[in-house]
């Protein structure tokens, strides 16, 4: 809709990224399912999210865990089926919750029929994908699949190869042919007539290939080995001018929908790149929330400057209506408790629910889930399965898939199974939800206080001033006239460290005052309500504070 005439729902929201096969297994086979989301759906009322992006459950024979789709508008046996998927948007819908679809543009799996045909160069679909001419003993040029490897394949049955950007099993669809577009397109409409509320678009960068099909240069970068897809610069594979105007196409198709129902769907892209080329994924694709992924570099050697740099890189671009957002982890990335240790989880929690703009969280970092160990024995994902038993540990994403740890019991009450897909991290008897809903200081329950604590007027806007910060210290403001105004001062630095008084922001003496929520160590130290004096403020690290002019008990029981 019309962004003049009304707010949309997705700014106000706070987004969970559920990975399905983690979350709850419904019927005991060890994997996650639709009835097991179904199941815990009030898990979010309690948390106070608006917003569920389900990693794909599509029907796939999983050799990259569902982003190898074989049918676009089914869903995969193991999750279900479509009525079961139905009944879960209905029940999401029941409860105010959106539900957003991960869309895959670049590929298919191996085993679509679209391929299959593509194979036996069966019209329509003979040019569906990437094929190139060649000698069999001659791959047709250096490109390197993201998991590693050549990202040719030989074929027989077309004596020709054929480009994948990810793994042989996901083929690349070719975007040269405009009948790929509209099938695509079709699949979107499919998925909105349903009744979903958005989509995540998958591995934009990837999306187009330059044609002359030319050898990439050498990164230089002294680490990468030569199967490993950081060892070439990426110049005609990734990030090409045609992706913007290809991704608009699926983007009009959702705002044409937009219109014609009144309702708001949100549109979010995938694509590490810097700041600045976000920018035109908002200006060029009209995608509403390009994902911010500056902060999911952060680790445990980052002192202020890490966070500070890229909180101001990324807000320095948020002009006009744009509208900013915040993600620390997802599937693809280490678990943030694990990447910059445990102590920080509270305050990077007050950063992103505090900041400007839309966070989304992945499922179990509200509770300071840590990456699991995996065995090259144990390794699913196809990354580190690609790169051996020695480099696996660099690339595998499996450490930070680990079930979702709900209690104390049997297999963190994820599956009733004795053995689940990964393995459930075995702090789940001290870490879980239900343990942590009763410590009143837990991870858990700072995480609802933020949710509820933006609700005031002060965090809807996009407004933010940059308190003083020192190696350890970082501080920001919110405030909407009129309204109460809040200071946020964390340390995410490795030293204790004092607030730097001598550079306080003079226009916030009347507004910071009093402490209405704080985390860490401080809890021992201040009572919500109590007045503070900046000048004497010691925080170690992991510690924050908020501060605002009046009481406030932010602590339900
Ligand atoms: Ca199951
Ligand atoms: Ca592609």
């Amino acid at each position: 809709m019309q962004s003049c005439c009304r707010r949309e729902w997705w700014k106000d929201a706070v987004l969970y990224q559920i990975y399905p096969r983690s979350f709850k297994d419904s019927d005991g086979d060890g994997i996650g399912d639709i009835n097991g989301i179904i199941e815990k759906l009030d898990y979010f009322t309690f948390l106070g999210i608006q917003g569920l992006w389900l990693s794909p459950m599509y029907k796939s024979p999983m050799k990259d865990f569902g982003y190898d789709i074989s049918n676009l508008t089914d869903i995969d046996p193991l999750f279900g089926n479509l009525e079961d998927f139905k009944n879960l948007l209905e029940a999401a819908h029941k409860r105010d919750l959106k539900i957003i679809m991960d869309f895959v543009p670049n590929h298919t799996s191996d085993q679509h029929p679209w391929f299959q045909k593509s194979l036996k160069r069966e019209d329509p679909y003979t040019d569906y994908y990437v094929w190139r001419d060649g000698d069999k003993d001659k791959i047709p040029n250096n490109w390197l699949s993201v998991f590693g490897r050549t990202s040719w394949t030989w074929y027989d049955e077309r004596k020709q190869w054929n480009y994948h950007a990810f793994i042989p099993e996901q083929p690349d669809l070719n975007y040269e042919n405009p009948r790929v577009l509209e099938d695509m397109k079709k699949a979107l409409a499919f998925w909105m007539d349903l009744g979903v509320d958005g989509f995540r678009y998958d591995a934009v960068v990837n999306l187009i290939e330059d044609q002359r099909f030319l050898d990439e240069p050498l990164s230089g970068d002294p680490n990468a080995k030569p199967i490993e897809h950081e060892y070439l610069r990426h110049i005609y594979t990734e990030d090409l001018p045609k992706i913007f105007t290809t991704l608009k196409e699926f983007s009009e198709v959702i705002k044409d929908f937009e219109t014609k129902t009144g309702r708001d769907n949100l549109i979010v892209s995938e694509a590490y790149v810097t700041p600045k080329v976000s920018m035109e994924y908002y200006e060029l694709s009209d995608i509403d929330m390009p994902y911010n992924f500056g902060l999911t570099y952060l680790n445990k050697t980052c002192d202020v400057s890490c966070y500070s740099e890229k909180i101001k890189e990324w807000m320095d671009v948020m002009s006009r209506n744009r509208w900013p957002n915040w993600v620390v982890s997802n599937h693809d990335r280490a678990r943030i408790s694990t990447r910059v240790g445990e102590q920080y989880i509270d305050a990077i929690h007050s950063l992103m629910l505090l900041l400007p703009g839309t966070p989304q969280f992945y499922y179990g970092d509200e509770i300071g889930m840590e990456n699991i160990n995996v065995t090259f024995e144990e390794t699913q994902d196809p990354w580190g399965k690609n790169l051996g038993p020695v480099r696996y540990v660099l690339y595998s994403r499996d450490p930070n898939r680990s079930p979702m740890q709900w209690d104390a019991s049997h297999m963190a009450g994820f599956t009733t199974a004795n053995i689940s897909w990964l393995p459930v991290h075995p702090d789940y008897k001290t870490r879980n939800v239900e343990v942590q809903k009763i410590r009143k200081f837990s991870h858990l329950n700072i995480f609802r206080a933020l949710v509820w604590l933006r609700k005031y007027p002060s965090f809807r806007d996009k407004n933010l001033f940059y308190g003083p910060i020192t190696d350890n210290i970082y501080s920001f403001g919110r405030y909407m006239p009129g309204n109460r105004g809040f200071y946020i001062i964390l340390n995410l630095g490795h030293q204790p460290d004092t607030y730097p008084y001598d550079q306080h922001p003079k226009k916030m003496q009347d507004h910071a005052s009093n402490v209405i929520l704080f985390t860490g160590s401080l809890q021992d130290t201040y009572k919500v309500g109590q007045e503070i004096d900046l000048k004497d403020l010691r925080l170690n690290p992991g510690d924050g504070l908020v501060l605002t002019g009046k009481y406030n008990n932010l602590f339900p029981n």
